[in-house]
């Protein structure tokens, strides 16, 4: 048997999201989304960049299929963009923004292409945060609940793999308390813990929807940036810390998912801060999923301590002021942990292998560690990688981009996928992050995520290296 296979029934895909490739951004009746409003004021991204334009995928996506297509993956993620399907919000649907997504899946599946819809990406009606507060307002689920019915009364019949809210804690801790994301607020304990439990109640309102208008064969699950931990050796007692690190540290957003309760210790622990809860939320927000999509692009490293022991003090949780960690890196909604909680989070080493960004630490055995641990901790039964990649320079040299910093990276990060698959973990699929380089949130179009290299000023595409990699890796079903 051939080194480092995969099964043939498992997904190889590639992904994107919607503010970040699209542009377009005035066209076919699409609302103005809180990226719009960030991105035009000054100082929130790097040389003013937008999402105006980005790669012109809502105009190029016959080419961007027929690269799909020659890398040979089984499945696409996109997200669809709320604003192009009810522009303010709340109020009338855009029949035009409907028909591009459904001439996009038309389009996938006369190319062989699963199509794997993400329902929010981050670009939140403007309307909804200038009328309601955004996430900070629980009508903001519910005008959510409209939208996730509306998308999938229109879709379902072909789209078969839905994801909610992509990265729920870069929503509540980039978006209002960091504020490096949109819409750029500081808010209080109070109002982040607020803001976290209507966007679970979002989650919850889409997992129904999907039930009740996704037809036959319909799956649903979050595509969910867990905070992955990795024991510094794989010995008993380290690996018995990285599970009590990753259930502290995720507990207050898995824990509601998975089990209709917030972690008792963290409900302590916020006192008068914590999320008021009305009568059928917890219900709601833990309606079953069928999968989790885990995004996963570096992990931390823990190791067991005796409660004496003082290596603490680096601890990634709590706010910001408390990361330890390079920013950019979304920080967990927990509490901190108890020294008596005999774990620490071990700082990197500046010299530590990275991509061309700091957060992007190289840490392949996140994979398999953060399939592990919310298969074990939390019961996922269906897990999917639903984002992971690097950043790099990425040169053109003579035509060429030889990205041998991401091909190494995909190598050894899908070597872990598939240690996961091979000792039994329910892991059925894996999408790598980008398909093409975009618009990187506030660093704009400095940070190169994408398989294929887009200049920006041409906005030609020209595969890397990492793509050959990626198209050998899925054609020979093993980590070439
Ligand atoms: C994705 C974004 C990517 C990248 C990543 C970071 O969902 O669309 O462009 O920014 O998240 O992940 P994290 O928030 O875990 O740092």
């Amino acid at each position: 048997m051939a080194a480092f296979e995969f099964p043939q029934d498992f997904i190889f895909g590639t992904a994107t999201a919607s503010y970040q490739v699209e542009g377009a951004a005035g066209e076919d009746g699409r609302g103005m989304s809180i990226w719009d409003r960030f991105s035009h004021t000054p100082g929130k991204t790097l040389d003013g960049h937008t999402g105006d334009v980005a790669c012109d995928h809502y105009h190029r996506v016959d080419q961007d299929i027929a690269l799909m297509k020659d890398l040979g993956v089984a499945a696409y993620r996109f997200s669809i963009a709320w604003p192009r399907i009810i522009p303010d919000g709340d109020g009338p649907v855009n029949p035009k923004g409907l028909d591009w997504y459904s001439r996009l899946v038309d389009k996938l599946l006369a190319a062989g292409i699963e199509p794997f819809a993400t329902m929010y990406h981050w670009d939140l009606p403007q309307a909804l945060e200038d009328r309601h507060g955004g996430w900070r307002s629980r009508k903001t689920p519910e005008a959510f609940a409209r939208y996730a019915a509306t998308v999938v009364e229109r879709l379902g019949d072909r789209v078969k793999h839905w994801m909610p809210l992509n990265e729920m804690p870069a929503t509540i801790v980039a978006g209002y308390d960091a504020g490096f994301h949109a819409p750029g607020a500081h808010e209080s304990r109070k109002v982040l813990n607020q803001i976290q439990h209507h966007c679970l109640l979002a989650h919850g309102h889409a997992v129904r929807a999907v039930r009740e208008h996704g037809g036959s064969g319909a799956q649903v699950g979050t595509a969910h940036n867990a905070r992955v931990f990795v024991p510094v050796m794989e010995t008993g007692e380290h690996i018995a810390a990285t599970r009590r690190a990753f259930e502290h540290d995720n507990g207050p957003m898995l824990e509601p998912m998975a089990r209709g309760t917030y972690p008792a210790r963290w409900l302590a622990a916020m006192g008068d801060d914590a999320p008021e809860v009305a009568p059928g939320d917890m219900q709601l927000i833990a309606s079953p999923c069928d999968f989790i999509g885990l995004n996963v692009y570096r992990g931390l490293f823990v190791e067991a301590t005796d409660a004496e022991s003082t290596t603490r003090g680096m601890t990634v949780t709590g706010g910001v002021e408390n990361v330890a960690v390079p920013l950019q890196m979304t920080p967990s909604t927990a509490a901190e942990p108890d020294a008596d909680d005999g774990y620490s989070v071990l700082p990197f080493p500046e010299s530590y292998p990275r991509g061309h960004a700091d957060w992007v630490l190289f840490v392949p055995q996140a994979i398999y560690w953060g399939v592990r641990l919310l298969h074990e901790c939390y019961g996922y039964a269906k897990l999917y990688i639903t984002e992971n990649g690097t950043v790099g320079k990425d040169d053109v040299v003579a035509g060429r981009v030889v990205d041998l910093d991401r091909v190494e990276y995909y190598r050894l990060y899908l070597r872990s996928a598939q240690r996961a698959v091979a000792e039994g973990l329910p892991l059925a699929g894996y999408f790598a992050w980008s398909l093409m380089d975009n618009f990187e949130w506030s660093h704009g179009y400095h940070d190169r995520f994408g398989i294929h290299y887009v200049d920006f000023e041409t906005l030609e595409r020209t595969p890397k290296l990492s793509a050959r990699f990626y198209a050998a890796c899925i054609r020979e079903r093993r980590v070439v």
